[in-house]
């Protein structure tokens, strides 16, 4: 428990800075590896109801492979979000838990595809390290369309040995439309 907690209070101050960077930068030369490319299975979940406890910013509803869109292989990952109030102001956070070794990585390249008529607010982190150290890889305006973001992981290099969670949190205020969703596909490390 008390580990979330750390999550949380770290995710909430993290989300008071501004959306710095930019997507469809260029993307680094180097290996790339896939971290994950949605073509074998799910093993990604959402904060769900019970993570209302810690506060207005849970609505994820789900995290499902889907063959709607996919920019490697045949399937990504659809991430759902249920009707907000209008008052709300966060939306979702979506996220992948196993031990990593991502060790010599430079960048963490992701592509998005947003088909709303919105623009969505997103920041990247993972937690790594048997202290589940907060990384946070940056901060970004998804607006409709595909998109890519290139994030560097260089000032964690010493952590990346032992990488617990990757984590998509979608910090977006206002109004959806119902059922609003968005896609991730071919996560890939730089190294
Ligand atoms: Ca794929």
């Amino acid at each position: 428990m008390k580990k979330i907690i750390t999550f949380l209070t770290i995710l909430m101050l993290s989300c008071t800075g501004i959306f710095a960077q930019e997507v469809d930068g260029d993307i680094p030369d180097g290996a790339s590896f896939v971290f994950d490319g949605f073509e074998k299975g799910n093993y990604w979940i959402w904060a769900g109801f019970d993570w209302h406890q810690y506060g207005d910013f849970c609505y994820a509803s789900g995290a499902n492979i889907s063959r709607e869109w996919a920019s490697e292989g045949s399937h990504s990952l659809e991430m759902t979000i249920d009707e907000m109030p209008p008052d709300a102001k966060k939306a979702g956070i979506w996220f992948y838990d196993g031990t990593n070794d991502m060790s010599g990585s430079k960048y963490m390249v992701m592509d998005f595809y947003n088909p709303e008529d919105i623009t969505y607010y997103i920041d990247i982190a993972i937690q790594a390290t048997s202290g589940w150290n907060w990384c946070d890889l940056g901060s970004f305006a998804l607006p409709k369309g595909e998109h890519y973001v290139v994030l560097s992981m260089e000032k964690f290099t010493e952590r990346l040995y032992d990488v617990k969670r990757v984590l998509i949190y979608n910090n977006t205020a206002g109004a959806y439309p119902k059922d609003a969703h968005f896609f991730v596909d071919n996560i890939r490390l730089i190294k």
